[in-house]
């Protein structure tokens, strides 16, 4: 069984996709060196950019192992402390501050954080939603290869930490069709390894067409049949991303420990495809300042953060990645409604 499971996830390793490497100024400087992630993943595999996506499309997931290198993780783990710390998070860690509801301590748009703030552009990750978005417009003509940024989160979660039951997170109200590819990376900086909680994916889950709680309200964090569970089934080593479609099923499963090892820093980061026929994706309202964490700190709405980030740079020196922060490809809250014409109201804040 776990042998099968090892194999099955081999054949979903990411490899540096040839056309991104050639279309990147400079080598993915802060990659893990390819022995490194191997080892971690126990030797096997090896495929090419096209694996990765007939990968990608069949399962719905792609694991990265070590795309962040040692150096990447330290600098990204001070930052997010330091930013937690200034969005009134206390140095403990713990349940003992004023945010007693929840284990889990959570940004939204960690913007203006420079080494957070900047993962959405970061080269390697970019470079593979890049080679997923051109396999998506083989299998759709409407489909461009371009895309923009929806949102980053930040999370650190601590021993005792609930978890989040089976859910999805593409974007669509109401729920129609796959036609467009949302997609997520997930950053685990220090790996997962079984503590605290697990990353659990029930793979082709995303071909379906589903509620985002369906799955969930019925079956919160149970075992499913197929399911795999990133941590404590299969260990992902340190700087691992796991690109997963955002319409994959998939949860935090609570684990126990990790009172030693430190909290589970994550970071999430998903991207809408633009389209030939101009489809707008809901936008995400709550962009928050650092000291804010809930509706009354919100300071902007999805073009705010996008100008930030345009204003840090991130769209790189040539402005070649400006198009991620194109906020024009979203429903706008002042005019529709952020989830567009055919439902009253705005999008929840929700994971
Ligand atoms: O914490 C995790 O590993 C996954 C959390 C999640 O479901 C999400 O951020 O969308
Ligand atoms: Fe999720």
């Amino acid at each position: 069984m776990h042998t099968r499971r090892l194999r099955h996830v081999a054949s979903h390793i990411a490899v540096p996709a040839a056309a991104a490497a050639e279309a990147a100024a400079a080598p993915p400087a802060g990659a893990a060196d390819d022995d490194a992630a191997a080892a971690a993943t126990g030797g096997e595999l090896r495929g090419t950019e096209s694996d990765d996506a007939a990968a990608f499309q069949a399962d719905g997931y792609l694991v990265c192992p070590g795309l962040l290198s040692g150096e990447h993780v330290a600098a990204l783990t001070a930052d997010f402390d330091d930013y937690m710390r200034q969005a009134g998070f206390s140095e403990r860690h713990g349940t003992e501050d004023n945010f007693e509801e929840s284990s889990t301590e959570r940004l939204t748009q960690p913007t203006q954080s420079p080494v957070l703030g900047a993962l959405p552009t970061y080269r390697p990750l970019v470079d593979r939603i890049a080679a997923l978005m051109a396999a998506n417009c083989r299998a759709n003509p409407d489909a461009l290869p371009t895309f923009s940024l929806h949102h980053q989160h930040a999370l650190r979660a601590v021993p005792g930490d609930t978890g989040s039951d089976w859910h999805h997170d593409y974007e669509q109200y109401p729920q129609r069709d796959r036609d467009l590819l949302m997609c997520h990376a997930f950053v685990y900086p220090h790996g997962l390894k079984g503590e605290i909680g697990d990353l659990i994916v029930l793979p082709g889950s995303h071909k379906t067409v589903l509620g985002r709680d369906t799955i969930g309200s019925l079956f919160q964090q149970a075992e499913l049949p197929g399911a795999l569970s990133f941590g404590s089934g299969i260990p992902l080593p340190n700087g691992s991303v796991v690109i997963v479609n955002s319409a994959l099923v998939h949860g935090r499963r609570a684990m126990p420990g990790g009172e030693r090892s430190g909290p589970r820093y994550f970071s999430d980061i998903s991207y809408c495809q633009h389209s030939r026929s101009r489809q707008l994706w809901p936008s995400y309202q709550m962009f928050h300042k650092p000291g804010g964490r809930d509706d009354t700190a919100a300071i902007g709405g999805h073009a705010d953060f996008c100008k930030l980030h345009l204003a840090a740079g991130r769209g790189g020196e040539n402005g070649e990645l400006d198009y991620v922060f194109d906020a024009s490809w979203f429903y706008s809250s002042d005019t529709e409604g952020s989830n567009g014409p055919e439902v009253a109201g705005d999008s929840p804040w929700r994971d």
